[in-house]
């Protein structure tokens, strides 16, 4: 649910630093002889060619396209270069891109606030910086401008036959512009030249978008790719977003969007200007009126969070077709691998950053054999996170277990029958380690966060007092604390072939504070702060899946049929004033 937050008084210079074609840059980098070459990224599965995850920007020249396979990106392009991902444990394994992320938010955070948003796109606050600038050394006394500024695109003024760079310079260094452009003509400055350093350090170049905030600047970095920058200023906006489809904007598509364009109308966001708040947030409600309101005046108060590791860790791999599992020992020997993928980078996390995991999360996507139509969710289960792989592999095959006769509503426990009934098919599987907190400095000995975890017991009865239940869609008053953490950097092999029905939730419930995601609303319900969803790491995960999590984003409208079905949103309804 998106949430407004009032825009700050003082202007804000933001940038969205977004790497281009990254996994091929990264691919490139390590085999020097293809740079220039058209090359893609393919994915761990060599059906068809593979499905295609990053494509070059030469290759893009030819017509290849992400959503091709190999095969299909040959015909196209019969000298392209493919590149499988790297595997690791019979999966992708994002170890070498993730590295290279951080490479670049290293050198980035060295100049502002810097929050990692995905993989490959971080998000800055140079204010201070652009500040600093602004007073001792402003754009309008500079001798000469760079090179690599004069190439800026800057909304609303790249628009004749004149020379661009005459006109980029004039309007970076005009005495009578206002505070606010000439912020936002020193963050050009300084973005230019950090993505220089970018190149020189990491040998990446990246694209980036500079505005008054994380909105704007995130629109910008995509409009001029590769290699360059965009700079929106306030009169540019309401132009910008006139013409700006509701479906490029994220937060926009899936049900919300799709409401717009039937219920009002509203095909491009500036559509939204000629409705009043009162009007939107009748539709809406409140937060999400409101807040739509403001997109459409561009305005977001959004803070840009100092983070550069991720709030969690995740990974998973997906079945399609008919390698979907079928028998309990399978999902175990799956689970091995994944747990023994996840312990590894917890443990790298413990020791790098001295970060401990608190919760281990299992999700699934599941369906049954003689209902393939049902739309009901392979619950995803908690617990407590205990270190070390084999711990994890224990832990985590005891909340499948639970999962399992939850979704096939054994509610005993008769493994038997659970197991013996063949009567499933798990066609995704993750597991997430969540929670994850800084170790306490001082005296404090982090071994407590080992010791006193409750780990899941061997019984399974006991198991499940542990485990913090997720979204149970049968008895729903046993929610009392729903936690939302998306956050993971999951990695998911993506393969075509799958049903398309995703079972995957991300909502559990439990006693465990997750991070403040959720408050209880007035009508004792639960809401959750949208903006703290960092909802852009879903991007590793298969296309259906992020579609399925981005629709359960609109709690609010699915939220007005509370009580009369059984989906999640009736357990978050909106907040009464
Ligand atoms: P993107 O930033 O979406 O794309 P890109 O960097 O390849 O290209 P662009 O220059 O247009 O931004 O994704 C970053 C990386 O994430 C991408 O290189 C590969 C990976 N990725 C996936 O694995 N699956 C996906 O569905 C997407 C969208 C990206």
């Amino acid at each position: 649910m998106p949430v407004a937050h009032p825009e700050p008084q003082d202007a804000r210079v933001i940038a969205h630093i977004d790497m281009d074609c990254f996994y091929v840059q990264v691919e490139q980098r390590k085999q020097p002889e293809l740079r220039g070459k058209p090359a893609a990224v393919i994915q761990y599965n060599s059906w068809k060619g593979g499905a295609l995850i990053a494509v070059g920007y030469e290759a893009r020249a030819f017509g290849v396209k992400r959503s091709m396979r190999g095969d299909e990106a040959k015909k196209v392009c019969p000298d392209i270069q493919l590149i499988q991902v790297p595997v690791a444990r019979d999966k992708s394994d994002l170890t070498l891109y993730r590295d290279a992320g951080s490479e670049v938010v290293a050198v980035l955070a060295r100049k502002g606030r810097c929050e990692r948003a995905s993989i490959d796109e971080v998000y800055l606050d140079i204010t201070d910086v652009a500040t600093s600038m602004l007073l001792e050394n402003p754009p309008e006394v500079l001798e000469s401008v760079d090179e690599e500024v004069l190439k800026s695109h800057i909304l609303g003024v790249n628009k004749d036959d004149r020379d661009q760079k005459q006109m980029v310079k004039e309007w970076l260094c005009r005495n009578d512009a206002d505070n606010h452009d000439k912020l936002l003509a020193c963050g050009a400055i300084i973005v230019a030249k950090l993505r220089k350093e970018v190149l020189t350090v990491t040998e990446f170049t990246c694209s980036a978008g500079i505005a008054h905030n994380k909105m704007l600047a995130k629109l910008a970095s995509g409009m001029h790719k590769p290699a360059q920058q965009t700079v929106v200023p306030s009169a540019s906006i309401n132009e910008l977003l006139a013409s700006l489809p509701v479906k490029k904007m994220k937060q926009l598509g899936g049900k919300l969007g799709a409401s717009l364009e039937s219920d009002l109308g509203v095909h491009n966001v500036g559509d939204l200007l000629q409705f009043s708040e009162e009007k939107l947030q009748n539709h809406y409600g409140v937060n999400t009126g409101t807040w739509l309101w403001n997109v459409a005046r561009g305005m977001s108060g959004e803070e840009v969070k100092g983070r550069i590791l991720p709030k969690s860790q995740g990974c998973g791999k997906t079945f399609p077709g008919p390698r979907a599992l079928r028998t309990i020992e399978s999902v175990e020997h799956w689970l091995g691998a994944l747990c023994e993928e996840l312990s590894d980078r917890v443990e790298s996390d413990l020791k790098q950053n001295k970060r401990v995991a608190q919760t281990l999360t299992l999700h699934a996507r599941a369906y049954k054999v003689d209902d393939s139509e049902s739309q009901k969710k392979f619950p995803s289960k908690s617990c407590p996170l205990r270190y070390g792989s084999a711990k994890l592999h224990e832990d985590a095959r005891k909340l499948f277990e639970s999962a399992l006769r939850e979704y096939m509503g054994i509610y005993g426990t008769d493994k038997q029958a659970v197991a013996g009934g063949n009567n499933w098919r798990i066609i995704g599987l993750s597991v997430a380690a969540t929670n994850i907190l800084a170790t306490p400095q001082g005296v404090t000995s982090i071994t407590k966060f080992f010791s006193t975890s409750n780990p899941p017991s061997s019984s399974s009865l006991e198991c499940d007092r542990n485990i913090q239940e997720s979204i149970s869609f049968s008895t729903p008053s046993g929610c009392e604390a729903a936690t939302l953490d998306m956050d993971h950097t999951l990695d998911m092999d993506q393969e075509l072939g799958q049903p398309s029905s995703s079972n995957e939730e991300t909502i559990h419930l439990g006693d465990k504070d997750t991070g403040g995601l959720h408050q209880p609303s007035s009508s004792g319900g639960w809401v959750y702060k949208y903006d703290e969803i960092d909802s852009s790491v879903l991007k590793e995960l298969p296309l259906e899946i992020q579609e399925e999590v981005r629709r359960n984003l609109q709690p609010q409208k699915r939220a007005k049929k509370a009580g009369t079905g059984s989906g999640i949103a009736r357990y978050f309804t909106p907040i009464k004033k």
